[in-house]
């Protein structure tokens, strides 16, 4: 198959995830096309399946919002047309699953039938999506779409609650590469970061209010107030300031260190202790999974697909949204030596019941239904 693939090309994880998909597929022989407004952070190498073609916005001084949507639907007709795709999979509904059946339209008009799927990840649906400034495309993208599937099935039930669909959706939640996350002997980083034995907690994030950072930090200060600790929190975004100042009021500046925006997150996981992922909303919550890949147990909020993930009282722990103390007593009972090495082991077994080995084939099945149904 010739397949279309369309995402953000950022760190966010739904492009995290079609990148990834992609990358899976192109090692099985399908011949992916990446149609996307910068190169994928993920697609840095050569492979003879791979293609990627760069949607280029042309602005003018009429417009105060160049034409995304459209300059994507262009490309999108012009690469099914000229690379003879035989999928459009769209990742996130807004705006590729509308510029999809547009582009879908466009190309029915001269004669040429493109199934499209879209992929919904979470915000898409859960925040921005259900606005309404965006509801009623968002509905009719997801109604005219060939195929839709939802990372999760809470994230399923949310968009029937929010929206008016009138077709299947199909749950094909997260997927991680087990041999590229995995825990790694980076035991020099530990005894840097952690020189006295203290337990290493770990928050990845793109620093929006949704995860609730304030939480993350809340959590270690009572924590490190019981037993000696360090945070380490990875990624930016727009909260990082206010984080700053939150941690220096708690007088905890100097347990915290800020990394940034890291490609090897592994290398960091495979030194943690103890996951936090307190969000607002989460439909799947990706990079707990990637930390659960690393031998590194959870607690979590019980926001939107997180409990679908996180086993309670097995690979970790959920508490209510915003509950500081029930997730500072859970890390402190995860954290002593005794109870350590039992989540550790079942975060990991857990992972695997996510390896991309099981969820690319239900990607794949998927498709051939997809197309044999047009
Ligand atoms: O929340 C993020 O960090 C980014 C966001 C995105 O849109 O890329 O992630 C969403 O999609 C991921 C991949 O399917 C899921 O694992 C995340 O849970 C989801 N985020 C939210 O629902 C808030």
């Amino acid at each position: 198959m010739n397949i279309g693939i369309v995402c953000y090309p950022t760190f966010g994880g739904s492009g995290v995830v079609a990148t990834e998909l992609g990358i899976g597929l192109a090692k099985k022989g399908y011949k992916i096309h990446f149609i996307t407004y910068s190169q994928p952070t993920r697609l840095d190498f050569f492979n003879e399946n791979l293609f990627y073609h760069e949607v280029n916005i042309r602005s003018y001084p009429l417009f105060k919002f160049p034409p995304y949507e459209l300059a994507l639907a262009s490309k999108m007709v012009d690469v099914v047309k000229y690379e003879k795709l035989d999928l459009l999979h769209v990742h996130y509904a807004i705006p590729h699953a509308s510029a999809a059946v547009l582009a879908k339209q466009i190309l029915k008009d001269q004669g040429i039938e493109i199934p499209v799927i879209t992929t919904l990840h979470g915000t898409d649906i859960t925040l921005v999506g259900k606005d309404p400034s965006y509801e009623p495309v968002v509905t009719y993208s997801i109604n005219q779409s060939d195929g839709v599937t939802s990372v999760s099935e809470d994230l399923k039930k949310d968009t029937y609650k929010h929206f008016n669909i009138r077709r299947e959706i199909e749950v094909i939640p997260n997927f991680i590469d087990l041999e590229k996350f995995k825990k790694q002997r980076k035991e020099h980083f530990k005894t840097a970061i952690c020189p006295n034995g203290e337990k290493l907690i770990v928050h990845t994030s793109n620093f929006r209010k949704v995860k609730r950072i304030d939480d993350v930090v809340k959590v270690f200060h009572k924590i490190q107030e019981q037993i000696p600790a360090r945070l380490l929190l990875v990624g930016d975004g727009p909260e990082r300031s206010h984080i700053e100042t939150l941690c220096r009021d708690l007088g905890i500046y100097d347990e915290v260190r800020f990394l940034g925006k890291l490609e090897a997150v592994q290398e960091v996981l495979s030194v943690a202790d103890l996951f936090l992922m307190p969000s607002e909303k989460e439909s799947f919550g990706l990079s707990a999974l990637e930390a659960m890949a690393c031998e590194v147990p959870l607690v979590t909020s019980d926001a939107g697909g997180i409990p679908e993930l996180n086993l309670h009282g097995v690979t970790g722990f959920v508490s209510p949204i915003g509950d500081v103390e029930d997730m500072t007593k859970n890390a402190l009972h995860i954290l002593k030596d005794e109870n350590l090495p039992t989540f550790k082991t079942n975060a990991l077994k857990r992972a695997k019941d996510f390896d991309i080995t099981n969820i690319l084939p239900q990607y794949e099945a998927y498709y051939e239904k997809v197309v044999a149904e047009m």
